[in-house]
């Protein structure tokens, strides 16, 4: 096991990602969730601390636990994959968390993409905490561009409303590079994900001014507020069309729960979302065939001319901090330590 030679404040604790595997799969199987979907879980939780993306690593514990002990989840659920001649794969959670439900499916979504040049996974009836990248790179990973959405619960305003209807909703893409790294961005459609708000509200810090209003519908700055309030949607009015996009495609199109019909299936036991999530996978052999290799020649010279002037590419700081993290290990607070060492107690 690889021990952290990372330098911390005194009020952080070092770990390297073996522990947070450790500390992840100790804390899960503690609560009853079954081996396939501990193992499973364990390896984004691991995957968010080494990206350093704080919130969805070790900080989501505590709300899977929460999950788990409010029966919003099937603890042993085993997702089924069914197919037919068409370019879709179904996967249907059986109610539980979504990661195994996309192990699970990925490899038909694979063959199908290969085989039509476009096919879709559609998930149904998971319970969804996690970023959306590992995904999207997973597919990168086996040469497909994607596309990957889900809803979340209803705590999102509309643009030009005040109450919470939208979820946070995120959108990733990923397109396969030549070089160690796909290009990849993945975001919440709203201002930040809600992740972000309740880890102010851990550390008691004020939010940015233009992520939230509080339930009158006024501004706030009040990380409190925020999460009693509704988040604002990045972007005004296009991030707003954006997640209703999604709430459309990966809600009603796929036969599943909008964010407000998540948040009403959860009636008020704050667990994590319960709908589904679509993911859609493009194969450029296909769309290309021979001139594939011209193709994405020309899409590295676009990649070029963005990082030339300047600008860097979504998800760079991500593989910085993977380079850095495998070597070095995290840092997390000692707060955040004590609350998942109260989540083994
Ligand atoms: P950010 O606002 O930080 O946006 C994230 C994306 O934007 C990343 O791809 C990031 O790359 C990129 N980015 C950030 N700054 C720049 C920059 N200056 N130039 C270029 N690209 C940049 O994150 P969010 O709070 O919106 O979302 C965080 C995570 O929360 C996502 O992974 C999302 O999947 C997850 N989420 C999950 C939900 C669910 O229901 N399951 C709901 C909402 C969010 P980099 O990482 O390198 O900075
Ligand atoms: O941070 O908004 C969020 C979120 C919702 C579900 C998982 N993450």
């Amino acid at each position: 096991m690889m021990a952290s030679t990372r330098s911390v404040e005194p009020d952080e604790k070092a770990l390297s990602l073996d522990d947070v595997e450790e500390l992840s799969k100790r804390v899960l199987s503690r609560h009853g969730l079954s081996s396939d979907h501990v193992t499973a879980i364990s390896k984004l939780i691991v995957a968010a601390e080494r990206d350093e993306c704080a919130s969805h690593g070790v900080y989501r514990l505590a709300g899977l636990v929460r999950t788990i002990i409010s029966g919003k989840v099937n603890r042993g659920a085993c997702p089924a994959v069914s197919t037919d001649e068409t370019a879709i794969v179904r996967v249907d959670a059986d109610g539980g968390f979504s990661p195994l439900a996309f192990n699970i499916g990925r490899p038909e979504l694979v063959t199908k993409a290969r085989r039509h040049g476009i096919a879709a996974m559609i998930i149904n009836r998971c319970v969804h905490f996690t970023a959306l990248w590992p995904e999207v790179e997973a597919l990168a990973a086996d040469g497909l561009v994607s596309l990957a959405m889900t809803p979340s619960h209803s705590w999102v305003a509309p643009a030009g409303g005040k109450k919470a209807l939208l979820g946070t909703n995120p959108f990733a893409f990923a397109w396969p590079r030549t070089g160690d790294h796909p290009y990849v961005f993945d975001f919440a459609t709203s201002v930040v994900a809600r992740g972000e708000v309740e880890l102010h509200r851990q550390r008691n810090l004020p939010i940015p001014a233009g992520w939230a209003v509080d339930p009158r519908g006024e501004p706030t700055r009040d990380a409190t507020l925020a999460l009693a309030g509704a988040l604002l949607t990045f972007g005004g009015y296009k991030g707003s069309a954006l997640s209703t996009m999604i709430e459309l495609l990966a809600g009603p199109l796929i036969g599943d729960f909008t964010s407000a019909e998540s948040k009403a299936f959860d009636s008020g036991a704050e667990a994590a979302p319960l709908h589904g999530e679509l993911v859609i996978a493009l194969c450029p052999d296909v769309f290309l065939g021979d001139s594939k290799s011209d193709y994405m020649k020309r899409a590295e010279a676009f990649f070029d001319l963005i990082e030339t002037q300047g600008a860097r590419l979504p998800s760079q700081r991500r593989f910085e901090a993977r380079e850095r993290t495998s070597r070095s290990g995290i840092a997390i607070s000692r707060v955040q330590y004590e609350i998942i060492a109260g989540l083994l107690a």
